[in-house]
């Protein structure tokens, strides 16, 4: 009677850890803007000066087409890491890139490579 009751208590208790363990990730992702410029992304947006559509691309993420709002249509971005700009002129081996280093930024681009942009890749 005793042993039973306390293996009873012993699974509740392990129920509701694995219930705060899985819930505060959650509360904490919460209040994340989307599209903040982290340390370690290529962030791009629709339009210049930082505004419009946006998106952060990460190394980690490998090559990555860019979303559809940004496609052909890069106003402006921000690097904190190093990457690749990639305009496909015929896939899989033709290709124009540009590289992309830690530190840079435009703030008007979509009269340049950011008109034309259609990946971001670690590397060129
Ligand atoms: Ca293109």
């Amino acid at each position: 009677m005793t042993t039973r009751g306390t293996r009873i208590a012993t699974a509740a208790g392990a129920i509701g850890l694995v219930i705060l363990a899985c819930a505060a990730p959650v509360s904490a992702a919460a209040p994340q803007a989307p599209a903040v410029s982290r340390a370690g992304d290529i962030c791009l947006w629709s339009d210049s000066d930082y505004t419009g559509a946006s998106w952060c691309w990460n190394p980690g993420n490998g090559y990555v087409d860019v979303p559809p709002a940004l496609h052909d249509n890069v106003g402006s971005f921000t690097a904190h890491a190093d990457g690749c700009f990639i305009n496909w002129i015929h896939v899989p081996d033709r290709k124009e890139t540009r590289v992309v280093r830690d530190g840079d930024y435009r703030k008007v681009y979509k009269d340049d490579f950011g008109g034309k942009i259609d990946a971001v890749a670690p590397s060129c």
